[in-house]
């Protein structure tokens, strides 16, 4: 399904337009003494994971639109994210939920993974669902339970979870937590937060020590009154008591409305603590939707300060994790997970291009104007020349999303793996 040879066929109608329009930007930054092919081999290093959640049909409390073709098993996943990686060279690593993705056949995943030439960039514990055999129920709370057997179960779940990592080669645990409460009263803020703290401890001690846990925060949902991890700061303090292979996770859609989520960013670099990314968009809160559909801005600004961040030498936040957290309701999730990696790949182009000497400069001079003028300059230079060229240079598709349909990938998908396939997820 869509090869490579297929791929570079179905670039050569393209070509023309994108040779004109590539040498019209290199032209056009090369007068602000900007190079371009230091930026497109920036782009072609940059790597998003794709969380195996993701390939499927998400859907809501209300209802489900599968529209057929969805991975069934762990295979399929890693098929499917393959695929996405030939298209855009830029999606190298899945991520994976346990108990969804369980391995049954660990040699045979690496085999799969190898000559794909995939990995696993993350493990993901799943203690805010009961699954059948499990003895005692999550319902109020993991983690943070006031049951010792109930947080044992949960840590047992997680040490699990690095087992399958180390078998797997993933360097990366992450947790998140559902534990809260939805009335006043019901739990102890301190304790629930003591307890968690305690369960952490343990489950960071099982990890080998080229393992980080990324510590994942949300405001509400599933909880509405209080979360035992609501915000950057507990994941923060959480990160400091448990040790430096701790490191909190931003996930874009884990924020109130209008939260300066590129200064968290800043905050969480300056403080060495900045683990990793789920990209998605947002327009309320854990929207789940494609990165970037309606805050490019945004989006932007947050890679502004990580460009920002790794040319200064001052910063010494060690690599950051990358990856789509989402969930599709009415797109084919395939070409949503498209669009979110060129969405990201612009972002991160354009604050490539910021000038940052005349930033300081303005900033220093407290020239406000200048200062959001060099932000507007380069936010709103068109880079999909830039991001065409990483793609094709690193032999994928000039445009991903029209290969995938010139491709009849779906329909193909759907004659493999049936109408009525359905994966794992929310
Ligand atoms: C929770 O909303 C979350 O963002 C966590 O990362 C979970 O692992 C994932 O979504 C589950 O879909
Ligand atoms: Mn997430």
């Amino acid at each position: 399904m869509l090869t490579n040879d297929h791929i570079h066929d179905l670039n050569q109608p393209l070509l023309d337009d994108h040779h004109f329009r590539f040498s019209y930007l290199t032209d056009l930054l090369a007068r602000r003494s900007v190079e371009v092919q230091p930026v497109v081999q920036q782009l072609i290093n940059f790597q998003v994971a794709i969380p195996s959640w993701a390939l499927g049909t998400g859907g809501t409390r209300f209802g489900r639109y599968p529209l057929g073709g969805e991975p069934r098993s762990l295979e399929e996943k890693i098929a499917d994210v393959a695929l996405l990686n030939r298209l855009n060279r830029s999606s190298n690593s899945i991520s994976l939920h346990i108990p969804w993705d369980i391995p049954r056949d660990v040699p045979a995943l690496q085999q799969q993974l190898k000559e794909s030439g995939l990995t696993i960039d993350s493990m993901n514990s799943n203690t805010f669902q009961d699954q059948k055999e499990q003895p005692y129920s999550y319902k109020f709370g993991s983690l943070s339970s006031t049951e010792a057997s109930v947080r044992q179960q949960a840590i047992q779940h997680n040490i699990e979870c690095v087992e399958y990592g180390k078998q797997l080669g993933a360097n990366i645990h992450t947790v998140w937590l559902a534990d809260g409460s939805n009335f006043p009263g019901q739990q102890h803020v301190r304790r629930a937060y003591q307890r968690t703290a305690e369960s952490l401890a343990s489950i960071y001690e099982a990890m080998p020590s080229d393992m980080t846990m990324l510590i994942e925060y949300k405001p509400y949902e599933p909880h509405f009154y209080s979360m035992v991890i609501p915000d950057w700061g507990t994941s923060y303090s959480l990160c400091q008591y448990l040790g430096k292979n701790a490191q909190v996770l931003v996930d874009l859609g884990h924020h109130l409305p209008n939260t300066n989520i590129e200064q968290i960013v800043g905050r969480l670099l300056h403080f060495g603590r900045l683990g990793g990314f789920h990209f998605n968009g947002s327009m309320y809160g854990d929207d789940d939707l494609t990165t970037g559909s309606s805050k490019p801005f945004q989006l932007f600004l947050i890679f502004n300060e990580l460009v920002d961040g790794a040319q200064d030498q001052a910063v010494t936040n060690a690599a950051v994790a990358y990856m789509i957290d989402a969930s599709h309701n009415t797109k084919d999730p395939l070409e949503d997970l498209l669009q979110s990696v060129e969405n990201i790949l612009g972002a991160y182009a354009k604050a490539l291009l910021v000038d940052r000497a005349a930033l300081q400069e303005a900033q220093e001079n407290n020239d406000v104007v200048r200062a959001e003028e060099i932000l507007r300059d380069a936010f709103l230079t068109d880079v999909r020349p830039l991001v065409a060229e990483a793609y094709r240079q690193s032999g994928g598709a000039l445009n991903p999303v029209a290969a995938y349909r010139a491709g009849q990938v779906r329909q193909q998908l759907i004659q493999q793996r049936g109408k009525l396939s359905l994966s794992t997820g929310l």
